[in-house]
């Protein structure tokens, strides 16, 4: 296995365990669909994810990204790209702050919800980069350029979870992930 460059503190190193390197995600296919409410930091989470894709194998022509208004729109919007069965898996991204609106619960609730569903409805994995935060400096700290961005962390997971339903499919063959060790 090569160098490794994703997870790199103790919480990330939590999440995802395999060690992902230039070719980790060669032969897989994603979709990034992207909140523009608090577009610049969304922004950031995009290119955070497009980092990680790239840095991992997937050729520029092996992602496409979608937009929508804001994380109540994810849900739906993944699941129409789950459904395309185009993607190994999706990615969505938004932020959503406590301080900016009185119906916080229900956006980042049915979010969060929304994509699970999604997920388990087209059994596509659905990756939730949906930075939910009190203020406005959490939400900055977790859409940096390094390390902390949400949307990195999220398309390392989608690579990880891709591997690992490749792996169930391709039973005895090249099984990589630890999770099934
Ligand atoms: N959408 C977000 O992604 N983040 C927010 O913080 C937010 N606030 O603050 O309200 C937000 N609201 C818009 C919402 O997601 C929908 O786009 C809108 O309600 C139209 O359905």
């Amino acid at each position: 296995m090569g160098a490794r460059f994703g997870p790199q503190n103790g919480r990330q190193d939590l999440l995802s365990q395999i060690t992902f390197d230039k070719t980790s995600a060669a032969g897989f296919r994603f979709a990034i669909v992207v909140s523009r409410w608090n577009e610049e930091l969304t922004t950031s989470l995009k290119n955070g994810a497009k980092r990680a894709l790239l840095e991992s194998g997937t050729p520029e022509d092996s992602f496409e990204v979608f937009f929508v208004p804001g994380a109540f729109e994810l849900p739906l919007a993944a699941k129409k790209a789950a459904e395309t069965a185009r993607f190994d898996a999706v990615i969505a991204l938004g932020v959503v702050i406590r301080g900016d609106t009185p119906h916080f619960d229900f956006v980042a609730g049915q979010a969060s919800a929304g994509i699970m569903q999604a997920s388990l409805s087209t059994g596509v994995p659905i990756m939730f980069g949906v930075v939910t935060t009190n203020s406005l400096e959490q939400a900055v700290a977790r859409c940096g350029n390094n390390n902390g961005n949400k949307g990195f962390e999220a398309a390392l997971s989608a690579i990880e979870v891709a591997t690992l339903f490749r792996n169930m499919r391709d039973e005895g063959q090249g099984r990589v992930s630890p999770h099934v060790a």
